[in-house]
Order: C-alpha cells, then sequence, then structure tokens
C-alpha cells in the first residue's frame, strides 16, 4: 500500500492496515497525544472566539460577550441568540464561493501543529508513504445542539449534520486518482447522540457513487445508493478515524445538549493533485527533500491570505461535478 521506509516510528499494526485496506476505514485509538495535540488547539480556539466575541460587541452587534460560559454554551448562545456566523471566522479553510477581502479564517500556530504532529504524521506515512502533502480541504466543525438551531437553519455541515457522502464527491474530478487520506479526530467526545461519524464499511470498493446537489451548496448520495450497512463510529479525544477517498460516510445529528467539536483533515502523497488547486497545501513531510517542509504556522497563514486576495478578485472556479436532474437525483 505504502512505500515503507525503514522507520521504527510505526504506530499502526499490520492488522491495522489491513482493516483499513478491507473496510475502507480505520479508527486508531489513542494516536494522538491529548495534552501535545488537542489542549493547545483548544487554548487557541477560546482565545479566538474572545476576540470574535469582543470584537463583534464593539460592533454592536451582540449585547453581551457570555465570558462567563465556556466555548460550547458560548457558540450555543451564538446559534440561539444571533444569526452571526462564527464557522468561517473559526475555519482553517475559505469557502467555495463568495470569497471577499475580508472573508474570515483560521490559521494558528497551534492548529498548524495538529497538522503537523509527528504522532498524526507516523501514522499517516504508514497509508500514503514518507512524502506527505497537507491537502487544503481541511475543515473544523463545531456543532451545537440541533435544537438551539433556528428553525429551517439551512444546511451548513459545518454547523448541522452532514450528508451522506463520499469526499471524491466533493472535490474536482482532477483529484480522482489521487491517494488522498481522510483524517477525522475530535476535541470532545464524539457519540451517537451529538452526532458522530457513521461509515459504510466496504462501500469504498465500488465506484464513486452519485451525489445529488441539495439547499446549502452541498451534495448528497441518495439513500436509496447506500451500499451497506451504516456503522456509527463513536470516539474519544485522541482517537483518529482514517477513511479512503471513496468510504460512503454521514454524521448523526447532535440531539445532545453540548457541542460536537472536530477536525477533518486530508494528506496526499506529495505531488499528487489536491481537488481544490485554488487552495494552498503544504509540504508536512518529506524525507527526500526536507528542506521542502514547511515549519512556520505564518508562513501557512500568509499563504492562505494570498489566496484569498486572489480569489476576492477572480472568479472561485466552483466545481460543477453533480446535476441535480441526473437520473436518480429526485
Ligand atoms: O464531521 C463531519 O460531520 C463530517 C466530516 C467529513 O465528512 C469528513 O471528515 O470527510
Ligand atoms: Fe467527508
Amino acid at each position: 500500500m505504502c512505500k515503507n521506509r525503514d522507520n521504527q516510528n510505526q504506530p499502526l499494526s499490520d492488522q491495522q492496515l489491513t482493516h483499513f485496506v478491507n473496510e475502507g476505514y480505520l479508527v486508531a485509538r489513542e494516536l494522538l497525544d491529548v495534552d501535545l495535540d488537542l489542549q493547545p488547539v483548544v487554548a487557541e480556539y477560546e482565545a479566538k472566539l474572545d476576540t470574535i466575541l469582543a470584537a463583534w460587541q464593539a460592533e454592536g452587534l451582540i449585547a453581551e460577550s457570555w465570558d462567563e460560559l465556556s466555548f460550547g454554551e458560548r457558540i450555543t448562545r451564538i446559534v440561539s441568540e444571533t444569526d452571526l456566523d462564527y464557522s468561517q471566522p473559526l475555519d482553517i479553510s475559505l469557502p467555495l464561493s463568495n470569497v471577499t477581502e475580508s472573508t474570515p479564517f483560521h490559521t494558528g500556530p497551534a492548529i498548524f501543529s495538529l497538522l503537523r504532529s509527528p504522532r498524526l504524521l507516523a501514522a499517516v506515512e504508514q497509508f500514503i508513504g514518507p512524502e506527505i502533502y497537507s491537502n487544503p480541504v481541511q475543515h473544523v466543525r463545531i456543532k451545537p445542539p440541533e435544537s438551539a438551531l433556528p428553525k429551517g437553519f439551512s444546511n451548513n455541515s459545518l454547523i448541522n449534520h452532514t450528508p451522506w457522502h463520499q469526499d471524491m464527491g466533493v472535490i474536482h474530478k482532477e483529484a480522482d486518482e489521487s491517494n488522498i487520506l481522510t483524517v477525522w479526530l475530535c476535541i470532545t467526545e464524539a457519540t451517537e447522540e451529538n452526532g458522530c461519524m457513521v461509515v459504510v464499511p466496504r462501500s469504498h470498493k465500488g465506484h464513486l457513487a452519485l451525489h445529488c446537489p441539495i439547499a446549502g451548496n452541498s451534495v448528497t448520495i441518495p439513500e436509496s445508493r447506500i451500499t451497506g450497512d451504516p456503522l456509527p463510529v463513536p470516539m474519544q479525544p485522541g482517537d483518529v478515524l482514517f477513511m479512503t477517498s471513496t468510504t460512503m460516510h454521514t454524521s448523526l445529528r447532535n440531539v445532545s445538549d453540548g457541542i460536537r467539536w472536530s477536525f477533518d483533515l486530508r494528506y496526499n502523497p506529495i505531488g499528487e493533485k489536491t481537488g481544490r488547486p485554488w487552495f494552498p497545501g503544504f509540504v508536512a513531510q518529506s524525507v527526500e527533500n526536507p528542506e521542502a517542509e514547511l515549519h512556520d504556522a505564518d508562513d501557512w497563514g500568509e499563504m492562505w491570505e494570498e489566496t484569498r486576495r486572489y480569489l476576492a478578485s477572480n472568479q472561485t472556479p466552483v466545481p460543477t461535478r453533480w446535476d441535480a436532474n441526473a437520473i436518480g437525483c429526485a
């Protein structure tokens, strides 16, 4: 499956790798170090939310900034008491359309360190080899309880549940031959109650399924084309879910009273197409050419800023892969 160098640092067993090949997914328990990999990200996001709420308050958009509440409670207040969008300012990517010079996003040192976590990259290497590119198709999803969302809240999978899809179906065709590995990890525990992931084991072996456009600039695989038995994947902070780009997956609804907070990241071998050519990825690890690695979070942030400047004055090439009128789409 991958070009293994003589590397002693291989956190995943052969049995786990075989499971991934056969089933299309793998949950690696306790792969990350909660204190080293996740806690700094939590602190960074708490500080970022402070800044966002203080700015909204200063602009008169909110009367109070709920300083005494926890991160999750503040997120929940935002959706239940305002129509302000917290998801884009906290996301680690730009949106697919309507980018302006002031579209907010987040690129801090803690999340950059997580993208380059040696614990994570050691495992990623076992799937795709030692030449590792951080694919820019990446998101944070901080999902409040659905009961707090306004009625008729449009589908936005950064905020509410994610419809059935294969990741290959939501990126540009140019990357169909790329070996893109999806890496999903949670900051809060992910349970069946708060909206954990659901995968269809062995669904990766078929072709790319039909996806149909739905409200909110989104697409979904029609229920009738889900080939297999869906399996919920509850996870704890530190666990990592790996998926292929053709593994069918969705997320459950958050019917708990707390937030469900996750990151989904992707990696591919250096040189392969990413599926969003207008977004900036970077070399996370290269054994052949270590000087190519990016080590500075500021450089990473500047790459996204440059992309934003470009997209603000050039039309975003939104992929039009799926047709609502296709046979099989209602
Ligand atoms: O976290 C979610 O709800 C969806 C994540 C996802 O689709 C992915 O990781 O590819
Ligand atoms: Fe996905």
